[in-house]
């Protein structure tokens, strides 16, 4: 039977919703020894609260997050606000004795993370854990490249190609904290770089040791305030940003992330080349991972695996029979699969990020908008 695991969350909106669904269904789908409760959801908008709790079945509301930090009965919280509270909200939890998942990126700032990072490494000591949701790590598709680089299938990483290429940037989209420079930190690159890195980085299995070249620029520059006809508010972030770097292995990679390409609504892809062969996976096609092995068998060339049957692929068979596709909402039942199988003491299917874990993206993040600033290449030794 399993254990009652009391749980709070911080934040009712995007993430609010995609963290509340994965905490209400992951026991559904996976038999783990911890049922989450869903104890106090805490979240500005006091208008919206009990409606939101309602909906998603969370017992208590509050507008005052600090309230949870002396909840003794939660064991968990879920940090899915905007970046520029990361920092206060995940410390006063990790002070507090509670495991602390946080949204990515870590945080919008290098030192904001640095910060986090350290007090995951003191809060450890008592056996407190951090968790980063890079949920794309967790698509079938993602979580079987991995293993396949871990087996050696594409023999060394020569070249990575990711693109993170969003088109709801343009001057229409009206102001948000996301293109507010003092709550995001940045805008696509702290947003969705953060997502590429990281991927690039758990399926190389190495860290990134250099930027070579970065370019970080801002098209719009100024855009509506929604309820304010006529009034427009300053954009001081990046629409995007693109940057080459190496691996420390010597892989080469590019990285772009941006929030104008027409055409790409949610165009999360990468691609990896080694010496025995190559995978690719886009996110619009999420549940496909695709495999060109070398050989000079006149039949070759690039496989289309569909990463939906159990037993075969990462997590499949916590769904739906072969070709019943997953969606968006599962990375993130998986993901709150895997940490309520790590606070378990079980492995998870794939590497969780923790706060350490998280701080290499954001340092390479730093790394590359220095660059961009500075218009030199940057060694990550310089990145502290
Ligand atoms: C940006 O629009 C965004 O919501 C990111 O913040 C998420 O991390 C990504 O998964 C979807 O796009």
């Amino acid at each position: 039977m399993p254990r009652p695991f009391p749980i709070a969350l911080i934040g009712q909106r995007f993430m609010g919703r995609a963290h509340s669904n994965a905490w209400s269904q992951v026991t559904k789908f996976f038999d783990l020894e911890l049922q989450p409760v869903l104890h106090t959801i805490a979240a500005r908008d006091a208008e919206g609260l009990a409606p939101f709790a309602r909906r998603w079945g969370w017992l208590n509301s509050t507008t005052d997050w600090k309230r949870i930090a002396r909840e003794d009965a939660i064991e968990l919280v879920d940090v899915g606000t905007p970046n520029d509270v990361h920092r206060e909200q995940a410390l006063a939890m990790l002070e507090a004795g509670k495991h602390v998942a946080c949204e990515k990126p870590l945080a919008g700032t290098l030192s904001d993370a640095r910060a986090m990072a350290a007090a995951a490494k003191k809060a450890a000591k008592k056996g407190v854990r951090t968790f980063v949701w890079f949920n794309y790590r967790r698509c079938p598709a993602v979580a079987l490249a991995y293993k396949l680089v871990r087996e050696g299938r594409l023999g060394r990483i020569r070249h990575v190609r990711a693109r993170y290429l969003q088109d709801w940037g343009g001057p229409k989209t009206p102001m948000s904290w996301r293109f507010q420079r003092k709550v995001a930190g940045s805008g696509a690159h702290g947003d969705l770089n953060a997502h590429i890195v990281d991927m690039a980085r758990f399926l190389v299995g190495e860290e990134v040791s250099e930027i070579h070249g970065a370019i970080e620029r801002t098209f719009v520059h100024e855009r509506p305030i929604a309820g304010h006809k006529g009034k427009k508010g300053q954009s001081d972030v990046d629409d995007v940003v693109a940057f080459l770097a190496s691996f420390s292995g010597g892989a080469t990679a590019s990285f772009e992330a941006t929030r104008l390409a027409i055409g790409h609504q949610n165009d999360n892809g990468i691609e990896l080349n080694g010496e025995q062969g190559s995978l690719r996976f886009g996110f619009e096609d999420m549940n496909v991972l695709e495999l060109c092995e070398a050989g000079d068998d006149r039949t070759g060339g690039w496989k289309r695996i569909m990463c939906t049957s159990g037993g075969n692929h990462p997590y499949a068979s916590a769904w739906w029979p072969d070709a019943h596709v997953i969606g968006y909402e599962h990375g993130f039942t998986n993901m709150a699969a895997d940490v309520l199988r790590t606070l378990a003491n079980v492995a998870p299917e794939v590497p969780l990020p923790d706060f350490a874990d998280a701080y290499q993206t954001q340092r390479v993040l730093e790394a590359a908008l220095l660059s961009a600033r500075e218009r030199h290449a940057i060694a990550l030794s310089q990145i502290k």
